[in-house]
């Protein structure tokens, strides 16, 4: 009888996917469907004993700790974009395959920051919680008064793929003139087809009216944007994140939106999730979600579908299709 590989799904899944998986693997999926586990390094370390391969999301936690107590594994593929729960590095040096799963999910999450934006812009969330609250009773030319979206200056921090989706919404859509920071300038004829112009950070934060942060997170864009950054802001501005917590300073943030620094923010990711800074719980012009912005199904299930075919290609000496340390292949056999 053959044997076959054993992979670890971390989190909720697909019934679907679960059900392909396990035409080539035994499927060890703890979650199921729909029960998130809060995985500790031990947890973690003793369930993927013997696993070949993991199937993760933006967590948890892949380390070199981790790589030693479960020396079985060949190959870590993320239905996520962002990486960061992942130590590339250590997986490499250790022949392990990595993947993310980019591109399928860049327009719905354009779709999504810029909804955050405008809803923050145009006060949607705070407008809605007064209604439902019963105490609209009269109109008044400045009631949830915002900014508007429509030619107002977009600022781009980030302006990888979904940063430029964003950017085609707000130039093509919105008539908005696009300004960017990133460590490295569009080829001119994107730029052109964008409307879009390198700034340097200051200049970006300076003359943004709606800031939207997609850059990766890494040690280098710990912070990125800080009490010092915000300070550059208009007090008119808005700020929105949905790249990853850690790129900006919360505490900072909040206090900044409590002093009206700037105007208005809106968050899909938070340090420390899904743990959200007390003082932004407590100030008004903020719009929160919980770490959405992927959320379609359709995305999420081709997100899915990706990191279940990484998995696949990985795990039988194929070319997984968005590998992102392709130098460790071939794989080490089971
Ligand atoms: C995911 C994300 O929802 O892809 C990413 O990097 O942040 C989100 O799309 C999350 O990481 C879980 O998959």
């Amino acid at each position: 009888m053959s044997h076959k590989p054993r992979v670890l799904v971390t989190i909720p899944m697909f019934a679907e996917v679960l059900t392909a998986l396990a035409e080539r693997f035994e499927v060890d999926a703890p979650c199921g469907t729909a029960t998130p586990i809060d995985w500790t390094a031990d947890s973690l370390a003793a369930r993927a004993q013997g696993a070949a391969g993991l199937l993760v999301a933006g967590s948890p936690r892949i380390d070199a700790a981790l790589l030693a107590a479960a020396p079985s594994l060949r190959a870590v593929c993320s239905m996520a974009v962002g990486h960061n729960n992942i130590d590339l590095p250590a997986c490499t040096a250790a022949g392990v395959l990595v993947s993310n799963a980019p591109d399928v999910l860049t327009e719905t999450t354009a779709d999504f920051g810029f909804a955050l934006m405008m809803a923050t812009a145009r006060r949607i969330a705070e407008s809605e919680h007064f209604l439902r609250a019963g105490r609209w009773t009269h109109w008044a030319y400045d009631m949830f008064a915002g900014a508007d979206v429509h030619g107002a200056t977009l600022g781009v921090l980030g302006m990888g793929r979904i940063g430029q989706a964003i950017a085609r919404r707000g130039a093509l859509g919105f008539g908005m003139p696009v300004i960017y920071h990133n460590r490295s300038r569009l080829d001119g004829a994107i730029e052109q087809q964008l409307g879009a112009r390198w700034v340097d950070k200051a200049t970006l934060l300076r003359e943004a009216d709606h800031l939207v942060i997609v850059v990766p997170y890494s040690p280098a864009s710990h912070h990125l944007v800080a009490a010092a950054d915000l300070a550059l802001m208009k007090p008119s501005a808005t700020l929105t994140n949905i790249a990853r917590g850690g790129v900006v300073d919360d505490a900072a943030l909040a206090q900044a939106l409590r002093a009206r620094t700037i105007a208005a923010a809106g968050l899909d990711v938070f340090e420390g999730e899904p743990s959200v800074h007390p003082d932004l719980l407590t100030v008004p012009n903020v719009v929160m979600t919980p770490h959405i912005a992927s959320a379609s199904l359709r995305t999420r299930r081709a997100m899915a579908d990706l990191a279940a075919a990484n998995l696949a290609a990985a795990l039988s000496g194929q070319q997984p299709p968005t590998a992102l340390n392709p130098q460790v292949l071939p794989l080490r056999p089971a």
